[in-house]
């Protein structure tokens, strides 16, 4: 097979300019393995990106919808999130990240993906990218170079991420990239990939490569998603800054703009509180944080957004349904699409239509799956793909290489018994301890398998962590220490619910919770304190309540919201304590903040009993 003929002079052109050798030769390793019939090098130019479109949909991996620069893809209904359990963090022969790290054998796992991958792309046309995470010439970028037989993820891409073919060559001979190498493999007449049971997306930590086969959903594949994620947090944790699920955004107030940080699992509004009107987003989903000249700043690893269209709707979420609603380059995938092109999801306004096509197909209201349950006009974890820079809140520092101060950090749950909807933790070391290191949080479609479930997910990154939880604890714990303002650290909790299961709260409260972080890290108001931290003052709240949204706070919605739920909190430490005593390499901190914090609520209960209202002074 000659290499050079596949890849043509044109593209062979693009890639000599670059001076780092481990490139081509990456690039002729895997298309000499995977075979594919022809090569696409982009360069990341407006004509390369445009081919990139335009392929997309003569492929058929997309469709035209009838708002100019929208398209549709659908994945199979088998492949519809991360696939969690064929996901694998590859490690050396008798190496042991502890029980929450889906690991291999790498040299297994190598042979098997190797075998999988060869000749997988024989008929199709390869495209070769180059991305940068994180801004250009930062201290925080890292290069990548991603190959991938699939224009949707290509495409994909190139909506998401910064383009790094110059930052390739910029720095020049030696630099070390991640590389990503997928395979939507073979496709079924609907074009989705056919063979599920071979999809794999398997990590080499030693390498930096990440291979993912026969899948499209884009929390597989698209590589500098999840994918490089998982290679960051290990690059992260052994050079003593921090790969985090966390969004980015600037909240104004008095003070002028003061920059947060917040981990929410999937699914838990996390994007909704980034794009919140009248405030300011950097990013919504990934942040690499470092610690430069005793502050602390974090970047957006990403510049777009891969965000969830379920619940989108008129008076709630008025950015993103705008967003939808206007013509412009975007890409839905696995929602509801009729004959003339006019989209719609779940608890989208008004009635759904008679009729569409959905990532099951035709689609029609009543229409059932093989268990006789009905299937929703869109998937819950169908997604939109679009550039930060369409958002009118966008904020400036987006791509500033020196990345934001930030403030504050929001540790994030779905938790519908337990945690009141914000609360200020006692310092950096209570905050990682009892909010990040402690999160729980109900399950949801982001991933597949059962909704609804409770499972723990410290700091929110544990479907993503490549080093043993307690190493990475412990970088949490020492990243906070010797800056010159340590951040405040808050818990959220935007699902709590009464006894008959109602919501207490209304989505747009979390923009009332955000003026409070905003105002307690500048100072600006009190708060009271509890076992579990610090909350806020009915007087503050019944004020921002008014500002912001314009509506009067009652004393009763404050007091059911915030009223401590004292054995929860208890069997909630029970439970974390109980899972982290399975690990060996957890650091002491965590008992030793969590058995007070059990102390103060055994106290409290035996004072003021199981349910203390916020009025109550709790000494
Ligand atoms: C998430 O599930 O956390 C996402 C989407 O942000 S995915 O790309 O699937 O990870
Ligand atoms: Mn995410």
């Amino acid at each position: 097979m000659d290499i050079k003929k596949i890849i043509g002079e044109a593209n062979i052109g693009k890639l000599e300019k670059i001076p780092n050798p481990a490139v081509l030769d990456f690039i002729e390793k895997y298309i000499e393995h995977c075979k594919p019939d022809s090569v696409f090098v982009s360069d990341g130019s407006p004509e390369d990106l445009d081919y990139i479109r335009k392929k997309a949909l003569e492929k058929g991996e997309e469709r035209s919808l009838s708002l100019e620069g929208q398209t549709v893809h659908f994945d199979n209904a088998g492949d519809q999130a991360r696939d969690k359990k064929n996901t694998r963090i590859l490690v050396p022969a008798g190496k042991d990240l502890g029980a929450s790290i889906n690991t291999l054998e790498r040299e297994t796992a190598l042979s098997e993906i190797n075998a999988i991958m060869e000749g997988i792309m024989k008929g199709k046309e390869v495209i070769v990218s180059f991305f940068c995470l994180g801004p250009e010439n930062s201290p925080f970028s890292i290069p990548c170079l991603q190959l991938t037989d699939s224009f949707y993820v290509a495409h994909s891409e190139n909506i998401l991420y910064r383009q790094g073919y110059d930052e390739f060559i910029r720095q020049g001979e030696n630099v070390s990239f991640f590389k990503f190498v997928h395979s939507a493999g073979e496709l079924n007449g609907a074009g989705t990939s056919k063979n599920l049971d071979k999809r794999r997306v398997y990590i080499d930590l030693e390498s930096e490569t990440v291979f993912s086969s026969n899948t499209q959903y884009g929390g597989n594949t698209i590589g500098l998603k999840k994918l490089a994620m998982r290679l960051a947090i290990k690059k992260a944790v052994k050079e003593g800054w921090l790969t985090e699920h966390m969004l980015v955004m600037g909240i104004n107030g008095k003070s002028g703009k003061t920059y947060i940080t917040g981990a929410y699992p999937s699914l838990c509004g996390k994007t909704s509180t980034a794009m919140l009107d009248g405030e300011s987003i950097v990013g919504d989903d990934i942040a690499y944080l470092r610690k430069i000249d005793g502050v602390i700043k974090a970047v957006n690893v990403e510049n777009g957004m891969f965000g969830i269209i379920q619940g989108i709707n008129s008076k709630d979420d008025r950015i993103q349904w705008d967003l939808l609603n206007s013509p412009g380059e975007m890409i839905c995938s696995n929602i509801l699409v009729t004959d003339d092109g006019k989209t719609y999801w779940i608890d989208h306004d008004g009635e759904p239509p008679a009729e569409g096509v959905n990532h099951t197909g035709k689609w029609s209201p009543g229409k059932k799956d093989d268990k006789g349950n009905d299937i929703p006009p869109s998937h819950p974890n169908a997604r939109f793909t679009v550039s930060l820079e369409r958002l009118p809140n966008v904020d400036e520092n987006i791509h500033n290489p020196a990345g934001v101060t930030v403030g504050g950090v929001i540790y994030g749950g779905r938790d519908s018994d337990t945690s009141v909807p914000i609360e200020q933790s006692f310092d950096w070391e209570h905050g990682v301890i009892s909010k990040g290191a402690s999160l729980e949080s109900e399950t949801t479609a982001a991933t597949i398998g059962k909704e609804g479930v409770r499972v723990f997910n410290p700091m929110s990154n544990l479907d993503f962590l490549s080093a043993p939880l307690g190493k990475y604890i412990r970088a949490n714990l020492e990243f906070g220490k010797g800056v010159s303002k340590t951040p405040v650290v808050f818990g959220a909790n935007y699902f709590i619910r009464d006894k008959e299961g109602n919501f207490l709260n209304e989505k747009n409260d979390k923009k009332v919770w955000l003026k409070w972080i905003e105002k307690r890290i500048n100072g600006e108001v009190g708060a009271i304190k509890r076992p579990t931290g610090l909350i806020p003052e009915y007087k503050d709240l019944a004020l921002l309540f008014a500002e912001v949204l314009g509506i009067e706070y009652t004393k009763d919605a404050y007091e059911k919201q915030f009223m401590l739920r004292v054995r929860e909190n208890i069997a909630k430490i029970d439970r974390i304590t109980e899972i982290y005593s399975k690990f060996s390499d957890i650091p002491g901190e965590l008992e030793e903040v969590l058995f007070a914090q059990k102390r103060r609520l055994e106290k409290t209960l035996a004072g003021f009993g199981e349910y203390v209202s916020p009025f109550t002074a709790i000494n």
